[in-house]
């Protein structure tokens, strides 16, 4: 970038580049983001009517699109540009367009100083640096790398395997040995003693299973490998176990990432799961819609079944069937006393349609019943944690006799608990974020002490730095959720550097090249969800049912708005009403489009339609917005608006209903991380117009199986719809071809089956890493848990103290 900047000041944009400088200096602000430069440089480009050429080609142009933001001190700007994913440069530009670098803690410095709290008489600020911890372990390089983490680690491994052969056969001799169930040894006895017998022992097991019948049963010849050293776990046939140890000798012999993944990937060494989701209504009815509780309390009930199923598929095809093994999901969360009628008061309650999943509900200690009785929000729940995770530990080992061979935190509060969990008991540890609010809210750090009444942000940042530092993996829904796209930062990119005004300043965040990212998508519940034209699987009563309630019926204490058309095709979508969905902006977007009124009807489900029922701040300011927008627009007898919740299977019939009558889904939010209903909507056959803002934009391929939509370009959103709509009304092939794509995308991409081999093929393998490598991670947990006790309790302790006082 020094050198763009260079050709800059030495070419004749040189004075184009100080005319830009003075056009920011006539604005009001001092601090623009990448929207605000874009908008600025737009303006200049036609206030000087420079070519299309100039405004992208020129080196001014190409400056603009590397730079992130821009902070005006005094005369000088500080540029801070991303020359490339997951990277950073700073410069400060003088009056006299003197380009020098900064350091990020000028950076830091001088944000502090942005909103007046730099104190430097009052001694320096802690400074948080996670970078030396890293540094003993390997790093991607290429950034189209990351997400890929297993991969590249499956590769040094195997090159580490290759340079210290007989360090490596100790390790895997020592991890073979560790297993069993219930008791029972699996995989390897003490008739192997040491790693050059188990090389010789498995050629020897290879030459007595080769010479039986493929498909005989483990069961007829377990004994006879027992006397070699082999104990239940490398397969349920002969074949299968031939096949199991023939990659082991291979790997032995000649170890490469293929075999040792697949190797890693086949060992029955994982029975016992625990899922944290704790703050919301977690349920399996009448608990979606509601503030906090969606996507994530459907992203972690499915997973469960779906790990559980594979968990059992494992361990049969591992010739475990004789053991009687039973693996075991637990979805741990916080026991709601008051429960609104839900299941959340109940300790334990059996997750539907599984034999062996749990949701186990643990109570928050009554520090304040008015406060602990009920639901809370989760930007209040930091106080609780660290209780709740110590009686935790208590119930989950007695249900589950034993420790768990893995534990997955969801959101901030659920990894942080996870990470206190899996440093007690010596687990594995996996991150799942969701969604980072960090990036959800703009400058939610630099102004955090204005917010914290509100929102807390500096536990919540704090609580996000620990867990997903000490994970062992982190899962992410998408690529950009880590390092964003070209032009927009990712939310893990975002924790990288930043300051926290009088706490502390981050100066490297989190390693984001680290091995530990990985992306694996969700499903959707293929048994809800599932294509309109898939008619004997729908109960066609649910259907006219649930089409009266989308259409026609009349129900003042959940349905608003009557139809006076209801034939014109539906303009669908489904949210939790909280600003970020801007579901109001959708209903704008149509207010101000006549003419896509006059070819749709809106209908939207979403949070309640009464003011008075809502206790969640955002939710009733959305409420009296999207009433104030139906008002200035005239939009009655257009739009429907449904505040019910829904069972999983009239939400699963809804989509289709709206795909039977050819009609469309939309999801206008600000920012979403990854969006669930995208691919519910998808697999239904629905033509999905989705924001490009997030994880959608890898979801869809535009133009192909859905569309994306600016939603803050209301003309732009309601033109991509309408010519959609009108291409439809001409050929009604269109929308069919649209309708399948969607589909097939959601069959070929997005399913349980997919993501959860995957993820216990990442616990297996980061599982043994963590083994092998020795790799020495306590100065690293002792830095965080320093960081636990010294900022994040103190913190947590005073908000409590305010609950007190509720
Ligand atoms: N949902 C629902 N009723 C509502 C709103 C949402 O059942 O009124 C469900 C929806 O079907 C989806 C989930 O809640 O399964 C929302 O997930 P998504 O990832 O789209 O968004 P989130 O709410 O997690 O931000
Ligand atoms: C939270 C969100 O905001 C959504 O974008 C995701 O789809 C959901 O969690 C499940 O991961």
């Amino acid at each position: 970038m020094s050198e763009l900047l260079q050709l800059l000041l030495e070419s004749e944009e040189k004075s184009d580049f100080r005319s830009f400088l003075s056009d920011l200096r006539l604005q009001e602000t001092r601090y623009w983001l990448r929207n605000d430069i874009i908008n600025v440089y737009s303006d200049y480009c036609s206030k000087y009517q420079k070519s299309e050429q100039f405004c992208t080609a020129s080196n001014l142009g190409k400056l603009i699109y590397y730079t992130q933001e821009i902070i005006q001190e005094e005369y000088s700007f500080c540029f801070i540009i991303r020359p490339t994913i997951a990277s950073q440069e700073v410069y400060r530009v003088t009056e006299e367009l003197e380009i020098i670098p900064m350091t990020v803690q000028e950076l830091l410095d001088l944000r502090d100083r942005f909103v007046n709290k730099f104190h430097p008489q009052d001694g320096y600020l802690l400074e948080l640096d996670f970078g030396p911890f890293y540094d003993y372990s390997p790093t991607i390089r290429d950034p189209k790398n990351i997400g890929k983490g297993v991969e590249f680690l499956n590769r040094y491994l195997s090159s580490k395997i290759f340079q210290d052969r007989n360090e490596w056969l100790e390790s895997l001799f020592d991890f073979l040995q560790l297993h069993h169930y219930n008791g029972v040894q699996l995989l390897i006895n003490d008739r192997i003693k040491s790693q050059k017998q188990l090389s010789a022992q498995v050629k020897k097991a290879l030459g007595f299973v080769s010479g039986r019948p493929k498909n005989e049963s483990y069961e007829q010849f377990r004994f006879d490998l027992q006397m070699i050293g082999f104990e239940p776990g490398w397969g349920n046939t002969a074949e299968r176990v031939q096949e199991t140890l023939s990659i082991l000798d291979e790997l032995i012999d000649s170890p490469d990432p293929t075999i040792l993944e697949g190797f890693i990937s086949r060992l029955p060494i994982i029975f016992r799961i625990v899922l944290v989701s704790a703050h919301g209504w977690f349920g399996q009815e009448g608990v979606l819609g509601r503030p906090d509780t969606g996507g994530q309390v459907v992203y972690v009930l499915d997973q469960a079944k779906s790990l559980e199923k594979q968990l059992q598929e494992d361990a049969l095809l591992a010739g475990l069937e004789g053991l009687n093994v039973q693996p075991k999901v637990i979805i741990l969360t916080r026991l709601i006393p008051n429960s609104d009628g839900t299941m959340c008061n109940q300790r334990l309650e059996k997750v539907h349609g599984s034999e062996n999943a749990w949701i186990l509900r643990v109570p928050l200690r009554e520090f304040n019943p008015n406060m602990t009785q009920n639901w809370i929000s989760r930007f209040e729940f930091w106080p609780y944690l660290e209780t709740f995770a110590i009686d935790s530990e208590r119930e989950l080992l007695a249900e589950l006799q034993g420790r768990p061979d893995l534990i997955v935190g969801n959101y901030t509060d659920g990894n942080l608990v996870a990470f206190l969990l899996a440093r007690r008991m010596k687990v594995t540890q996996c991150n799942i974020a969701h969604a980072l609010e960090k990036s959800k809210y703009l400058f939610s750090n630099l102004y955090w002490q204005d917010l914290d009444d509100k929102y807390h942000f500096s536990l919540q940042f704090t609580a996000d730095l620990i867990a997903m530092n000490a994970a062992n993996f982190v899962v992410s829904s998408t690529y950009q959720e880590i390092v964003g796209t070209g032009d927009s930062v990712g939310q893990y990119e975002s924790y990288k550097c930043f300051t926290m005004p009088d706490l502390y300043h981050v100066v490297n965040g989190t390693e984001l090249f680290s091995p530990k990212f990985n992306v694996v998508p969700p499903g959707v519940n293929e048994n809800y969800y599932f294509p309109y034209t898939r008619t004997e699987d729908r109960v066609e009563s649910d259907g006219v049912r649930l089409e009266e309630m989308l259409f026609t019926s009349e129900d003042s204490s959940q349905i608003f708005g009557k139809l006076d058309d209801p034939s014109k095709r539906p303009l669908f979508s489904m949210a939790r009403l909280d600003r970020i969905k801007n579901l109001t902006g959708l209903a704008e977007c149509f207010g101000r489009s006549k003419e896509l009124q006059e070819h749709c009807n809106l209908i939207l489900v979403a949070g309640k339609i009464h003011l008075e029922e809502s206790g969640d701040n955002e939710e009733r300011e959305e409420i009296i917005k999207l009433y104030h927008i139906i008002d200035e627009y005239n939009l009655h007898g257009k739009i429907r608006w449904l505040g019910v919740r829904l069972s999983k299977t009239d939400s699963g019939e809804i989509y289709r209903v709206i795909a039977q009558r050819q009609g469309i889904f939309v999801q206008p939010a600000l920012f979403e991380a990854f969006g669930l209903t995208i691919l519910e909507a998808m697999i239904s056959g629905l033509p999905t117009f989705a924001t490009q803002f997030g994880g959608p934009l890898e979801i869809i391929q535009d133009q192909v199986n859905g569309f994306y939509i600016n939603p803050t370009n209301l003309e732009e959103t309601a033109e991509k719809i309408l010519d959609f709509a009108s291409k439809c009304e001409q050929n009604a092939n269109y929308w069919s071809a649209i309708s399948q794509a969607a589909i097939k995308r959601v069959y070929s991409t997005y399913t349980w089956k997919i993501h959860t081999t995957k993820l216990l093929s990442l616990a297996r393998i980061y599982g043994f890493w963590n083994f092998t490598s020795r790799e020495n991670r306590e100065d690293l947990l002792r830095y965080l848990e320093a960081l636990f006790y010294l900022i994040y309790k103190p913190k947590a302790q005073k908000l409590l103290e305010q609950h007190q006082h509720r």
